[in-house]
């Protein structure tokens, strides 16, 4: 039933929302910042933002909100809208059944444009107040080489930062002033917190911000290397973009909220208790700590997010539209299945409560609820920053002992073209929104010349079009996509 008003979402709305959405328990206007987070996109709304959020509600301790950062441009049209509504927004938890649970998360403090001021955000991360500063950049933010894992120092971006050290353009630039002014005024160190989907993701920044650091000044890169900490996370909650559909869905339960978040309802966050300032007991609202991250990222990372691009790059060609979509196609569900069974697991590392074989169906069936409508498209952007981290380290494993890579090969394969031909075998277009996407189409349309053109992209593929276990497997399946063959016939062979 459509209720009598409709309220634009704000402090004041709070006290009067339909009773169906779930509002703070505590006082939005007394939060304060204790977290810096750089990357306010729907992910990091549905996940920490979630958390801080959970945490406030149970203990009252309104000392942890969070101050977010935008370092790009187009950060700030999101920043307008939330700032209209005193950066308060709706979270929609969207369950299997049809079942919709909505909250307003009052977590969100003020959210800070690079382009306003930088000064102002250096200032920020330095005040005392900040304890933690969390980061979801992306893959592709991190700025190493995938093959050699080393920093990029030739970026034009880290040359423009190292000349500019008060108006960085990176968050390297950013975390080392700050790091810097802190250690000026004697304020201890914030913890650094990637929240990224990247295996070791603490370790790799690290190793980013200090490589980075050494470029400017050997003395602080070691004080950087002592003092501040850099845990390690598992981070996962299948968060779409929201869409227009997902607004009007808000009004109609009288909400007005201008960018709210879809979500699925299950969450998960393992962190490496390695902080070096104060931190939120997030375990009491549902986070895990543990000494060792690594078994449960890696399960993460080559069970559900390359998963993803299996479902998301196989579904494509095919000409379909979402996960849901794809995975309720009975030939690409037993394609993800053995892919799970037969080449990912046999590179897992026990992971302590967690049987595999359970995570492998629960993950099926996160796939499959048709609420979700996670879009293709945002599976398969970015490819060229993703397949490196959730493929390529259990095909090279695989390779290396004997093990299984054909379904990896056809999702290569199908990359190729996907990149050649722009289009799904329906004849269909394909959206590629990648930073590599003039490389990987030049590449991938050199393919009648050389069947192996793709693969010599080495920043993404490395030397994996000289290894003579893979490329007659990954050859095969690429004359068979250019020869007509359907996807979903191919991917039925395989099962
Ligand atoms: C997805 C992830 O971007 C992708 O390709 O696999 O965004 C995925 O939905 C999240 O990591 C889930 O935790």
């Amino acid at each position: 039933m459509q209720p009598a008003t409709n309220m634009r979402l704000n402090r004041t709305a709070l006290s009067s929302l339909d009773e169906s959405i779930a509002v703070p328990q505590y006082d939005v206007s007394r939060v304060e910042a204790g977290i810096v987070h750089v990357g306010v996109g729907g992910f990091h709304r549905a996940h920490e933002a979630m958390y801080v959020d959970a945490y406030m509600n149970v203990t009252g301790d309104t000392s942890w909100g969070i101050c977010g950062v935008g370092l790009r441009e187009a950060d700030r049209h999101m920043q307008s809208l939330l700032k209209e509504q005193d950066y308060l927004y709706t979270l929609v938890e969207k369950h299997a059944n049809g079942e919709r649970k909505a909250r307003v998360i009052g977590a969100l403090t003020d959210f800070l444009i690079a382009g306003d001021s930088p000064i102002a955000i250096i200032d920020k991360m330095a005040s005392e107040a900040i304890k933690i500063v969390s980061l979801t950049i992306t893959e592709g933010g991190y700025n190493f080489d995938p093959t050699t894992g080393e920093f990029i120092a030739q970026n034009p971006d880290v040359q423009h930062d190292l000349a500019n050290p008060e108006s960085p353009k990176l968050v390297f630039g950013y975390l080392t002033a700050a790091l810097k002014k802190r250690k000026e005024m004697g304020i201890a160190p914030f913890t650094v917190m990637s929240c990224d989907n990247i295996q070791h993701n603490g370790d790799v920044l690290k190793a980013m911000l200090l490589s980075y650091v050494r470029l400017a000044d050997t003395d602080f890169a070691n004080w950087v290397e002592e003092n501040v900490s850099f845990p390690n996370s598992m981070v996962d909650r299948i968060t779409p973009a929201t869409t227009d559909e997902d607004k009007a869905a808000l009004v109609e339960s009288g909400i007005e909220d201008s960018w709210p978040v879809v979500c699925e309802p299950f969450d998960q966050w393992i962190i490496a208790d390695k902080f070096c300032n104060e931190r939120p007991a997030f375990e009491d609202v549902g986070a895990q700590f543990v000494d060792n991250v690594a078994p449960y990222e890696k399960l993460k990372l080559r069970m559900l997010n390359a998963g993803h691009s299996v479902l998301g790059l196989t579904g494509s060609l095919a000409g379909l539209d979402t996960i849901h979509e794809s995975v309720a196609q009975t030939e690409l569900r037993s394609l993800l299945a053995t892919f799970m069974v037969d080449e990912v697991m046999p590179t897992l590392d026990p992971v302590a409560g967690i049987d595999v074989h359970d995570y492998k169906n629960i993950l099926l069936a996160r796939f499959a609820n048709p609420y979700i409508k996670d879009s293709l498209s945002r599976i398969c952007l970015e490819s060229s920053a993703k397949i490196p981290v959730f493929l390529l380290p259990t095909i090279r494993e695989n390779l290396a002992n004997g093990g299984k890579v054909d379904i990896s090969a056809l999702i290569l394969a199908a990359w190729s073209f996907y990149s050649d031909k722009r289009t799904s075998q329906k004849g269909t277009p394909l959206v590629i929104q990648d930073q590599l996407a003039d490389e990987l189409h030049n590449a991938a349309s050199r393919y009648q010349d050389d069947a192996l053109s793709f693969l010599k992209v080495t920043s993404v593929f490395g030397d994996l079009s000289d290894e003579a276990g893979f490329t007659p497997v990954y050859q095969g399946y690429l004359s068979r996509i250019y020869s007509g063959e359907s996807i979903l016939e191919i991917a039925k062979s395989l099962t």
